[in-house]
């Protein structure tokens, strides 16, 4: 039954932040997803007998791999295999899986807020025991293995049919096809206040959640809609399409248009939100209030105790160096840990496991905490619900309220998509080669205290992690990060990130693109940005 099968390294193997994503076409290469499969299953010991979660998002592809995923599951010796109706399984869900079934390991299928359909993108990410994302030096071993391989295991055996629950065997191994939704809805339960927040959608209060048409329709429609009350109106988007519409299942300000502008317009609900592709990521906004992912995180940490699940308190935060500064003064207050880490969920692992910390999140729209290893875009909408029912004020107040408290972040990230690779890194590098002159030098009004190429030491197993991106700090807490996408599937994605920190913020807003135009304009002038990199503009404002 159990087949090897010959094969050649492909040498583009290596997994970025969040795993190997590449286009579809790149993908369906003969014996591709195998290798890389194979090159998983040969870094791995001791998982004979073990389980193995397997899901995706339900993209063009997901099903396809899934089934070869299973069969070399088989043929290398699992003993069972965990795997979501449909082949869907959130990256949350997933997560909650692997360790509620104390499973060795899983697989998600996803290229996350990426676009889906047969020329767009698809990915494969390994998630270790904890449940969370494999660390650096597994997904190091992983690539190396991909070098040399020269051969995978495959069973030879019919397709599981995934579109009905229940348990079969393949092999010697056992596949359980399984609720994708139920225990991740019962874990949601023991988190939030669910009695809370009926009350609140009972008292007529009303929200919008945009699925993008990706995996987190199923979810919230069990959640929001069944078991929270809210009107069926509530989930938009709410059936996973291969494609996901044709749409980026990407929750921002650009891909989300559509929610923003209804959310600041005059028939906007009291609340909408919106989550990606493989459902890690959230977008949070009030009646005619957007709220910073940045905000998002210093809020939720702030206001957790309202929340059963966090009524102890929180021990630590921790959030990606990009990230502002936003949540430290939160810390600060509560006389917590806060932690700064490369961008990426992979390196919360740690810092959760070891109780370091409790709440974690990402500039770039993801926020979670120890309930399971991955980011979760669920999570932080009822966890917004959570504190709208307890404090029974607008999403707005509640922001307003915390920038009179602990000052604010003014915050935004420039995209620069599809560049020339080679330029971005020139880019990068002239400014690595110039670190040392750059403080005491004035750029514009704005005078550079300090710069560096953030490191990060791993306070738990003292592992380090180089060249995570360069910093320019300014007179005044201001700063601008330049940092290149470890998640892009066509040339390279130059993001530049951008903070000014106001103590007293007043009454009146200031338009975040104004309240940062100094720096947006130090980012020019310390890199002759437009001409190094031919654009003369962003793709993507956040
Ligand atoms: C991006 C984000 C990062 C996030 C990663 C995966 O990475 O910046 O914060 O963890 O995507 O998110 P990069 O290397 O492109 O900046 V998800 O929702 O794609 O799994
Ligand atoms: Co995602």
């Amino acid at each position: 039954m159990i087949k090897t099968v010959k094969t050649k390294p492909f040498d583009d193997q290596k997994p970025g932040t969040s795993g190997l994503r590449k286009k579809v076409p790149v993908f369906r290469q003969e014996n591709y997803a195998e290798n890389f499969i194979q090159s998983v299953f040969d870094c791995l010991e001791g998982f004979e007998g073990k389980t193995l979660v397997i899901g995706g998002d339900g993209r063009f592809l997901n099903r396809e791999v899934i089934q070869i995923a299973i069969k070399m599951a088989a043929a290398n010796g699992f003993g069972r295999v965990l795997v979501g109706e449909c082949g869907i399984l959130s990256t949350p869900a997933a997560s909650h899986l692997i360790r509620k079934n104390a499973a060795f390991g899983g697989l998600v299928l996803s290229a996350s807020h990426n676009p889906g359909g047969p020329n767009e993108d698809f990915g494969i990410k390994y998630n270790i025991g904890n449940g969370g994302p494999a660390p650096e030096k597994v997904t190091n071993a992983v690539f190396a293995r991909s070098q040399v391989i020269d051969r995978y295991l495959i069973a030879d055996a019919p397709d599981v049919d995934l579109d009905k629950q229940g348990k079969s065997k393949l092999g010697d191994m056992v596949v359980e096809v399984i609720d994708p939704v139920a225990d991740y809805a019962a874990l949601m339960e023991e988190l939030f206040d669910f009695d809370a927040i009926r009350e609140l959608f009972k008292s007529g209060f009303k929200m919008v959640f945009d699925a993008m048409y990706a995996v987190t329709g199923p979810y919230a429609h069990e959640i929001i809609e069944e078991r929270l009350g809210a009107i069926p109106v509530t989930v938009r988007n709410g059936v996973p399409l291969p494609d996901f519409g044709g749409h980026h299942p990407d929750p921002n300000l650009v891909h989300a248009r559509d929610l923003y502008e209804f959310m600041m317009s005059h028939e906007a609900t009291d609340f909408g939100a919106a989550s990606d592709g493989d459902g890690d990521r959230n977008l949070v906004i009030g009646r005619g209030m957007f709220v910073t992912p940045s905000d998002s995180l210093a809020v939720i940490a702030a206001n957790a105790h309202l929340a059963p699940g966090y009524k102890d308190g929180i021990k630590g935060i921790a959030r990606s160096m990009p990230t502002s500064a936003a949540a430290d003064r939160v810390a600060e207050k509560l006389g917590i840990g806060i932690y700064e880490t490369p961008t990426g969920w992979k390196f919360f692992g740690n810092l959760l496991d070891a109780e370091m910390a409790t709440i974690c999140g990402e500039e770039s729209a993801g926020t979670g905490s120890s309930h399971v290893r991955e980011k979760d875009g669920l999570w932080a909408v009822l966890m917004w619900l959570n504190i709208l029912a307890v404090r029974r004020q607008s999403v707005a107040e509640i922001v307003r309220e915390h920038w009179r408290e602990y000052g604010r972040n003014y915050y935004s990230r420039h995209d620069y998509e599809g560049v020339d690779a080679k330029a971005a890194e020139a880019l990068i590098e002239s400014l690595r080669d110039r670190l040392a002159e750059l403080p005491g030098t004035e750029c514009g009004d704005l005078m550079i205290t300090s710069a560096d190429d953030f490191s990060y030491i791993d306070p738990v197993d003292g592992s380090t992690t180089r060249n995570q991106g360069i910093r320019i700090n300014f007179e005044g807490g201001a700063r601008v990060v330049f940092r290149l996408s470890g998640t892009g599937t066509s040339g390279a994605t130059l993001r530049i990130y951008l903070e000014r920190f106001e103590p007293d913020p007043g009454q009146h807003d200031i338009e975040t693109q104004d309240a940062l135009a100094d720096l947006i304009d130090a980012a020019e002038m310390l890199t002759d940005l437009r001409a190094c990199i031919d654009r003369d503009a962003p793709s993507v404002i956040t």
